[in-house]
């Protein structure tokens, strides 16, 4: 995926193309409102995809599982554009809520990884990922790709309706071409989170917990572990901690905050300082040189600094490894966990 996002950033930055939406362009760039439909991980990358359409092009995104959406009878109006998002491009409530909105007048385009899949030729138009094929079951480079062409469709939209200077657009182009070295720097973290997920590998179950950009990342790190190694846990935004989740912190609930430098982290300071408070054992991802959370925190992952926006793509990937090393270490299949289906078609 990214040496193909390299090749088709094109340094003419208002000649930028993405291939697959080009006829429909018009109706995204218009658009009164985009609902992002999907399942899972997928739905992740929506949630993310939300907060970037909206900081970047400020068109009103809602995210909708797709298993809901197609069972309500939810108000699609004209001048709405619909984005279906999936890995196997063979989801069954995905492609029911593709046409549920198809049936209502939308256009539905789709950000999919497997080519000619349903989805892909349900779709109006749509971007592949090409991701290549994933080997597990669960999504994992998926995710990262997805996160990458909907950044790129989000740039794309935002150029053309001015909401962003030429030179923000232009910053944010360059840095995603720097995100494939900083994901590869992540990996190198390998042998310190095998340290972490020792320790941990045997706890009945986890907190995640971010803020902004980080909050879909600690929805996706929880799902991750839960798929892989059968350990119950919850993500959360970070600020609704204190209206619930709170009352499980103690000693044997490990809590893990995506706490990366951006807009919300002073309020993730105090968040950190409530669960060690009530002696809550706290593995921290932070930007790398912060030197405030890691004094804060028991177990420490340093990632490196991009913008708000990239940070999943990055901070994603020390959660990953995390579900991985657990799953293995409890030996449990990692490739084929039990009850997941590569793709959900029924
Ligand atoms: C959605 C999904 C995956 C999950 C598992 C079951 O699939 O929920 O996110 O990891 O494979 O299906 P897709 O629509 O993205 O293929």
């Amino acid at each position: 995926i990214f040496d193909c996002m390299r090749g088709r950033l094109n340094a003419e930055a208002g000649t930028l193309t993405l291939g697959g939406i080009h006829h429909y362009q018009e109706h995204l760039i218009n658009a009164n409102r985009i609902i992002i439909v999907a399942c899972g991980t997928s739905w992740h990358a929506g949630l993310v995809a939300e907060y970037m359409f909206e900081e970047f092009a400020r068109i009103p995104v809602e995210v909708e599982y797709a298993s809901e959406f197609r069972y309500r009878n939810p108000v699609i109006n004209k001048g709405d554009v619909v984005i279906a998002i999936s890995q196997s491009g063979e989801t069954a409530d995905t492609l029911a809520a593709m046409e549920l909105a198809k049936s209502q007048g939308a256009i539905v385009l789709g950000v999919c990884n497997v080519v000619g899949s349903s989805i892909a030729r349900l779709s109006h138009e749509g971007v592949y990922t090409h991701a290549g094929p994933e080997i597990g079951v669960a999504s994992t480079k998926a995710f990262t790709a997805q996160l990458t062409v909907l950044a790129m469709i989000a740039l794309k939209t935002a150029w053309h309706r001015k909401t962003l200077s030429e030179a923000r657009f232009l910053e944010y182009l360059c840095e995603l071409e720097r995100i494939p070295a900083k994901v590869a720097k992540c990996f190198e973290l390998n042998d310190k989170i095998t340290v972490i997920s020792e320790l941990f590998k045997d706890a009945r179950n986890f907190l995640y917990l971010g803020r902004g950009y980080n909050f879909p990342v600690a929805l996706e790190g929880a799902l991750k572990l839960k798929e892989i190694s059968y350990i119950h846990a919850e993500g959360y935004p970070a600020a609704e901690m204190k209206h619930g989740p709170i009352a499980l912190i103690d000693e044997e609930m490990p809590v893990v905050f995506i706490a990366t430098r951006d807009s919300s982290y002073d309020k993730v300071v105090s968040n950190i300082q409530e669960v060690k408070a009530r002696g809550g054992r706290v593995i921290v991802v932070v930007t790398k040189g912060d030197a405030l959370i890691p004094k804060m925190a028991d177990f420490v992952v340093e990632v490196p600094k991009t913008c708000d926006a990239f940070m999943p793509m990055v901070s994603v990937v020390p959660l990953q490894l995390l579900s991985y090393h657990i799953a293995v270490m409890r030996g449990c299949n990692v490739d084929q966990p039990r009850n997941l289906a590569k793709s959900v078609t029924v």
